[in-house]
C-alpha cells in the first residue's frame, strides 16, 4: 500500500486545482481543491491516519466526495480526479504554472492558442517568436517569461525542507525497528536545517547490513530503486525525490553521521585541519597518519574531540567560522524554540487568514506563549481585503475584549503595511501611532532596479512607527527569486533607525536568509520571528524559523520576541516616538 504524507497529498490537490482552472472549470470548483490543499498542509494529524479512521472530512474543505478520492489514493496510488483530468489535458501543464509570472490563466492561453504543453515547448515557442501578438503577452512579459524559465530550472532541483522533513522522520521511525539496527538518523542538508534540500540522506548503524538494504528497497514511497549495494541504497519516490540510505557498523556510526551531515565545505576544512595535526578524517573515523591507527569513530562527539574541538551543532556546519569557534571553545549559545515568548506575525479571517484572533490566541496559549501580535494586511492591499479604518476599529475592540476576558497570551494590535513604490505606507502617522506593533513589507518590486527597490525600504524605515520590516526580500523558495536589494544599505539603515528585521518563519519564505541573519547580527540589527500564519495551526511553523535563525548564528539576545512583553514594548522603535 502506498503511503502519503500531508504535503504530498496537498500537492496533488493543488495540481488538480491548477489543471481544472486551465481546463476552464468554474472558479468555485478549482478553488475548492486549493482550499483543501491549504487546510491539509496545516492540519495537525497525518492524512494516512485520518483516511484509516474515516475522519478525512474533519479537514476543513474536505467533503465526503474528496475524502473518498483521497482514500482511493491511499489505497491504489491514483487519484481519480487527477486521472480524469489528465485524460483530457497533459499533466505537464502544471510545470508551466510553476514558472514565475505564469499562472493557470496564462497557461490556458498558451495551451489553447499555441498548443504549448511543457516548459521545453514554451522555451521553443519564445525562441521562435511565436508568442508575439498573443493577447496578454507583451514584449516585456515575454522577456520576463524567458527569465522565469531560467529561474524555474534553477529552483525545481531543490525542495522545501518543510515538505521533506515529515517523510524523513517517518523513514527514520520505520527503519529504527529493522532487525540489527542500533542507531539511525537523517543527515545531510536536512539535518543542517537548510531552507531547501536536494535529497534525503539517512545513516544507519547495524550489525545486519543486508536487512537494512532490503528495508530501504521496500520503503513505503519507493517508486524506483536507483542503486542498491552492500552499504548504500538509493531510491526515488513517485515525485522524484531521492533518498540515500547508508549502513555502517555500530562502531563507525559517529564518523559516518558526521561525514554525511556535511556540509562538504565543513568536511573539507576539517580534513585540512586534521592533516596539519598528523591525522586523517573520513566517513570511517579519525586515523593517525603515521600508522593508520584508528583514534575515534563511535560518536560524533568522539570525532570532534579527537580533532581537538567542541561539537558545532549541525545548523552551523557550513565552514562559516564554526570550526575556528569550536577550536577556541567559543561556539555561540544559539536560539532555541523555548526562548520564543510570542509570535509577531499572523493573519486572521478579517483579511486572508482562516482563523479568528481568538483561535490564534488559543493556539498560542497551547504553545505556552506570553503574547502574540495580530498583523492583518492594511487597506492598500485590496486583493486580500486589507483593513480600512472602520474594520481596524472593530478588530481593536475584539482584541480589547479578548485581553480583558480570561487568561491567555496578551494580544498586541499589529498590522502588516504595504510599502508602495515611493516607500509610503497605508495609514497616516496618527493612525500608525495607535498600534502596539507595525510591520511593513514589500509585495511588489520584482523587475525594479536595485536602487529603486532599496530606496523604498530605506524610506519606510524613516517612518517612526514602522517597527519591523517583514519578509525583506519577498522570495518564495523553489518558486520566486528575492527582490534585488542592497542588503548592506538596508542593514545600516535598520541599525541607525532602530528598525527590526523579521525572520519570516513561513516554510516557503524563511526570509531573512541565513546569510542575511549573520549580516544583521554583525550590524547590530534586532531580529523578530513571526510565522506569517494564515491559520492557527501554522503557529507551529516557528520551529522552521528557529532552525534558520540557528543557521544564522542568532542567539536569544538578538531576538526581540524572546523578551518579556514590557521589555519588548520598550525595544520597539515606537517606544522612542510616542
Ligand atoms: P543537498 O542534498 O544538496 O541539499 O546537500 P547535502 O549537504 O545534503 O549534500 P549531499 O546529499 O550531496 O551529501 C550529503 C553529505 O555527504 C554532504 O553534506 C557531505 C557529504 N559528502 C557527499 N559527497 C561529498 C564529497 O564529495 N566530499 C565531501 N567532503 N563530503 C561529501
Ligand atoms: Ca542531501
Ligand atoms: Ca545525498
Ligand atoms: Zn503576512
Amino acid at each position: 500500500m502506498p503511503e502519503y504524507d500531508n504535503p504530498s497529498v496537498a500537492k496533488i490537490l493543488d495540481t488538480v486545482g491548477d489543471l481544472l482552472e486551465i481546463s476552464g472549470a468554474d472558479k468555485f470548483r478549482f478553488l475548492s481543491y486549493h482550499k483543501a490543499a491549504h487546510a491539509l498542509r496545516a492540519f495537525p494529524e497525518e492524512v494516512m491516519t485520518l483516511a484509516r479512521d474515516g475522519r478525512l472530512t474533519e479537514v476543513p474543505g474536505v467533503g465526503s466526495k474528496l475524502a473518498a478520492s483521497i482514500i482511493t489514493l491511499t489505497q491504489t496510488g491514483s487519484f481519480p480526479e487527477l486521472d480524469a483530468i489528465t485524460d483530457r489535458l497533459p499533466g505537464t501543464l502544471v510545470d508551466l504554472t510553476r514558472i514565475p509570472g505564469l499562472g493557470p490563466k496564462k497557461v490556458k492561453v498558451l495551451y489553447e492558442q499555441l498548443d504549448v504543453t511543457s516548459v521545453d515547448a514554451l522555451e521553443a515557442a519564445i525562441e521562435e517568436g511565436r508568442l508575439a501578438g498573443l493577447a496578454g503577452f507583451g514584449a516585456k512579459t515575454i522577456d520576463n517569461l524567458a527569465e522565469g524559465i531560467v529561474a524555474y530550472r534553477r529552483h525545481s532541483e531543490r525542495r522545501l525542507m518543510a515538505d521533506v522533513l515529515p517523510l524523513a522522520e517517518r523513514i527514520v521511525a520505520a527503519m529504527r525497528d529493522v532487525a540489527g539496527v542500533t542507531d539511525i538518523a537523517y543527515a545531510g542538508s536536512l539535518r543542517r536545517r537548510r531552507d531547501t534540500v536536494g535529497d534525503i540522506d539517512v545513516v544507519v548503524a547495524s550489525g545486519d547490513p543486508e536487512s537494512v538494504m532490503e528495508a530501504a528497497r521496500t520503503l513505503p514511497r519507493v517508486e524506483r530503486v536507483l542503486v542498491s549495494g552492500d552499504t548504500k541504497t538509493s531510491i526515488a519516490t513517485a515525485d522524484g525525490l531521492q533518498i540515500d540510505v547508508r549502513v555502517v557498523s555500530p562502531d563507525q556510526y559517529g564518523a559516518a553521521l558526521q561525514y554525511f551531515t556535511g556540509s562538504a565545505e565543513h568536511n573539507s576544512r576539517l580534513r585540512e585541519l586534521a592533516k596539519r595535526s598528523g591525522l586523517k578524517v573520513n566517513e570511517y573515523g579519525v586515523f593517525r597518519l603515521a600508522d593508520d591507527a584508528a583514534i575515534a569513530s563511535a560518536t560524533e562527539a568522539d570525532v570532534y574531540t579527537a580533532l581537538g574541538m567542541d561539537v558545532p551543532v549541525p545548523e552551523l556546519r557550513e565552514n562559516a567560522g564554526e570550526i575556528e569557534a569550536a577550536l577556541a571553545g567559543d561556539l555561540p549559545g544559539l536560539l532555541e524554540g523555548r526562548d520564543i515568548r510570542g509570535d509577531l506575525h499572523m493573519h486572521t479571517v478579517a483579511t486572508d487568514g482562516k482563523s479568528t484572533a481568538r483561535q490564534n490566541r488559543a493556539k498560542a496559549a497551547a504553545l505556552g506563549y506570553e503574547y502574540i501580535a495580530i498583523t492583518d494586511h492594511a487597506v492598500n492591499l485590496h486583493m486580500v481585503g486589507g483593513l480600512g479604518l472602520d474594520a481596524l476599529e472593530r478588530q481593536w475592540e475584539e482584541i480589547d475584549e479578548l485581553n480583558s476576558t480570561g487568561d491567555g497570551p496578551h494580544v498586541l494590535k499589529g498590522v502588516e503595511l504595504n510599502i508602495d513604490d515611493d516607500g509610503q505606507v497605508d495609514y497616516d502617522l496618527d493612525v500608525l501611532a495607535r498600534f502596539d506593533i507595525v510591520l511593513a513589507s514589500l509585495h511588489s518590486g520584482w523587475g525594479q532596479s536595485r536602487e529603486v527597490a532599496t530606496r523604498r525600504v530605506l524610506r519606510a524605515m524613516d517612518n517612526p512607527f514602522i517597527d519591523v520590516i517583514a519578509h525583506l526580500t519577498g522570495r518564495i523558495l523553489c518558486r520566486r527569486d528575492p527582490i534585488d536589494l542592497d542588503i548592506e544599505a538596508v542593514m545600516q539603515k535598520a541599525a541607525q533607525t532602530g528598525t527590526a528585521l523579521e525572520l519570516n518563519s513561513y516554510p516557503d519564505r524563511l526570509d531573512l536568509s541565513d546569510v542575511h541573519l549573520r549580516m544583521a547580527k554583525r550590524t547590530g540589527v534586532a531580529i523578530t520571528l513571526g510565522t506569517d500564519s494564515h491559520d492557527a495551526a501554522q503557529l507551529d511553523y516557528m520551529s522552521y524559523g528557529v532552525g534558520q535563525a540557528r543557521r544564522g548564528w542568532i542567539e536569544p539576545g538578538d531576538v526581540l520576541n524572546t523578551l518579556p512583553l514590557h521589555e519588548l514594548r520598550l525595544r520597539l522603535k515606537r517606544a522612542r516616538s510616542l
